[in-house]
């Protein structure tokens, strides 16, 4: 009998694809095994993962690499992992603060924060990574920030809307990631926007760099500007969610496989069953807006965000 592999073993067969390095080939391999499913049915298969995982354990320690990644490197959770790059003081770590149940440390002087800390922010009915990291400054900036930002799905650039240095900050952050060969985030998080005088200053921001950013006004203090903000996250991922239901039932509730733009119906299948990607005839295609009415699709067909899919074999 074929094993039934669930979402979480196969989120992880997609990360060991893309495992670049020994321990994140044992991350993905011990994350494979633990979602296996464990009965008769999975034995080959328990066996054929304890074996791959004892050899990239083996190849680990001949290159002298530890089991366990760099601190800097957080592993994705979630729809994708958004870092927030600035200056120091910019309001990064009270972003993370307001939008995820993570508690990094907040304070009035700069270099507060020196690690990485992730915290799992909710967008509708999933979660998106947001990642607080120290900040790119001149005075001091940690030496593997650039390996740090690499990794993340999406960068965005947060600035103190009211910190008379802004525009030296900035240009001292579009330098590095230039130096470092990282694209320019593409928004530009105007934090603090509660204190008097923001919107003016907000207004010079937006002239001066018109056309290179997109502007995101918040306030980490007050809320504002915050669900626009996860909204803004989610469409910057660019990824969609898709819903299962069986034949005759309604779509499942609970959280949605999440797919990049451009999936199908055939890899939408992949993530929910390997049997149902290898047999699949044809699904049906309903919306969550009530908009499809079952709707007969191939499995090359593009899946939008929203599409429930009820799979035909
Ligand atoms: N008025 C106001 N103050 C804020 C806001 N967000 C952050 N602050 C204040 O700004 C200061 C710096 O905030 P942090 O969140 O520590 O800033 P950071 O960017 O993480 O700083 P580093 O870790 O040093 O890079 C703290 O005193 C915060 O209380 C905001 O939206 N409005
Ligand atoms: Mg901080």
């Amino acid at each position: 009998m074929p094993a039934n592999l669930g979402p979480d073993y196969l989120a992880a067969e997609e990360e060991f694809r893309h495992a670049e390095s020994p321990f994140e080939r044992i991350d993905a391999l011990e994350k494979m095994y633990a979602a296996l499913p464990k009965h008769k049915g999975t034995e080959k298969l328990q066996a054929d993962l304890k074996r791959r995982l004892s050899q990239a354990r083996k190849d680990g320690q001949k290159k002298g690499v530890s089991h366990a990644p760099p601190f800097y490197l957080v592993p994705h959770e979630g729809a994708g992992q958004v870092a927030l790059v600035g200056p120091a003081n910019s309001g990064k770590s009270s972003l993370v603060r307001a939008l995820t149940h993570a508690h990094p440390e907040v304070a009035p002087y700069p270099f507060t924060t020196r690690v990485p800390q992730p915290g799992m922010m909710a967008f509708e009915d999933i979660q998106i990574q947001l990642l607080d990291l120290p900040p790119v400054a001149a005075d001091f900036t940690e030496p593997w920030m650039p390996q740090a930002l690499s990794r993340a799905s999406e960068c965005l650039l947060v600035v103190d809307v009211d910190d008379p240095d802004d525009l030296s900050e900035i240009d001292y952050v579009e330098e590095r990631l230039a130096e470092w060969k990282l694209s320019e985030p593409r928004v530009m998080v105007a934090n603090k926007m509660d204190q008097a005088g923001s919107q003016g200053n907000l207004d010079v921001l937006q002239e001066l760099y018109s056309g290179r950013y997109e502007f995101l006004p918040v306030s980490a203090q007050s809320g504002e500007g915050l669900p626009a903000f996860a909204r803004r996250c989610f469409e910057l991922l660019a990824v969609v969610r898709v819903y299962t239901k069986a034949p005759g039932k309604k779509a499942e509730s609970g959280a949605p496989y999440v797919l990049p733009h451009g999936a199908t119906v055939l890899d939408a299948a992949r993530h929910v069953h390997k049997d149902f990607a290898e047999q699949l005839k044809f699904a049906r295609l309903f919306h969550k807006s009530g908009g499809l009415d079952g709707l007969m699709v191939d499995r090359s067909h593009e899946v939008q965000d929203g599409d429930i899919l009820e799979f035909h074999i």
